[in-house]
């Protein structure tokens, strides 16, 4: 979906405002921090506009502000802050990230482990917003696991097995769970020790609710969803970390909308799909796009059965 450029303008506007109010910000506690003040180290658990709620390592959480020319930290980067007045800070260095998510160019977590793609029964999963994810995930070098979610209400379990199991055959971790019934969970709860792992997916599909049901007394905010639509609310709009008591992190993040979509690039989309790897470079033609042409590996492979035609067909619709 492209932007009205009324709304690209609203858009702008806003993000405007908030630089501005943000820069104000930032120039104010720059110029009071006190000399000699001792840095400390932190963890980025969460950023609204250009401010960032960091936790010390000593538990203590602080409202900071970036200096402005070391860029913007977010949920999951390790800082090093100073404070400036009671529990305001600025943060002065984000340390070298192990791994980056990125959306559309934009960071959206720091050092995270593992990505979980939540899909659920209710708004049901759709292939192609699957794949879409997983090649972002690809793209990213980063382990990507499913979690479908609210099978109690599934009234077609082989249907259901049916539709994930040629993920399962790529190598992708699929869990089916309800939330609500309390189906799976502890053998989820087992694979997320001591690392750090991000919930992705759209909204409405429990994201917040697994996380409440996995550290207890946390009781984040969840909405239902429509009872017309099937679509969730957009109820989570921060990105944030909580800690797992018995060790590890879980991040919340809000379900994307749909101009938050990916624009992937030819190259990323078929580097996205891992069945094609072993056949790129195949076909006849070195710049075949696996559309029409004739002597096509990867045609030649759907047509063997060996790559999924659901796939292929994300594969086309995601196509620039
Ligand atoms: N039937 C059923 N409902 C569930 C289950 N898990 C969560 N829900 C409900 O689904 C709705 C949406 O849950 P949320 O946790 O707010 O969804 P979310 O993915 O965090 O959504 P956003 O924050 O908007 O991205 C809530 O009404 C939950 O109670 C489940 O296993 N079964
Ligand atoms: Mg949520
Ligand atoms: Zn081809």
């Amino acid at each position: 979906m492209t932007l009205t450029r009324r709304q690209k303008w609203r858009i702008e506007k806003v993000q405007s405002e908030k630089i501005s109010r943000a820069n104000n910000a930032s120039i104010k506690a720059e110029s009071s921090i006190e000399k000699g003040t001792e840095e400390l180290h932190g963890l980025v658990i969460t950023r609204y506009g250009q401010r960032q709620l960091i936790e010390s390592n000593h538990g203590d959480l602080f409202q900071a502000t970036g200096r402005q020319n070391i860029g913007l930290s977010v949920a999951g980067d390790r800082v090093l802050f100073q404070k400036v007045e009671g529990d305001e800070g600025v943060v002065t260095a984000i340390y070298p990230r192990k791994t980056e998510l990125k959306r559309q160019d934009r960071l959206i977590a720091a050092n995270i482990d593992q990505l979980w793609l939540v899909v659920a029964i209710e708004p049901h999963y759709q292939f192609e917003l699957i794949d879409r994810y997983l090649i972002m995930a690809e793209n990213s070098n980063l382990p990507i696991n499913i979690i479908v979610n609210k099978i109690e209400l599934s009234n077609n379990d082989n249907q259901l097995s049916n539709d994930f199991s040629h993920y399962i055959d790529l190598g992708y971790d699929v869990h089916f769970l309800s939330v609500k019934n309390k189906i799976n969970l502890e053998k989820l709860k087992k694979s997320l020790v001591n690392r750090s792992h991000i919930f992705l997916g759209q909204s409405g599909v429990g994201k917040s609710s697994l996380i409440n049901s996995l550290i207890p007394d946390l009781d984040l905010r969840v909405n239902e969803i429509s009872t017309k639509s099937k679509l969730g609310k957009h109820t989570t709009t921060n990105t944030t970390i909580y800690h797992i008591p018995s060790g590890g992190d879980l991040i919340d993040s809000p379900g994307i909308r749909e101009f938050q979509l990916d624009d992937l690039t030819e190259k990323q989309i078929v580097n996205g799909f891992r069945e094609f790897k072993s056949l790129i470079g195949k076909c006849r033609f070195r710049n075949c796009q696996h559309i029409n042409e004739p002597n096509c590996a990867i045609k030649k492979a759907i047509e063997s059965g060996n790559i999924n035609s659901s796939r292929y067909e994300s594969y086309l619709n995601i196509l620039p």
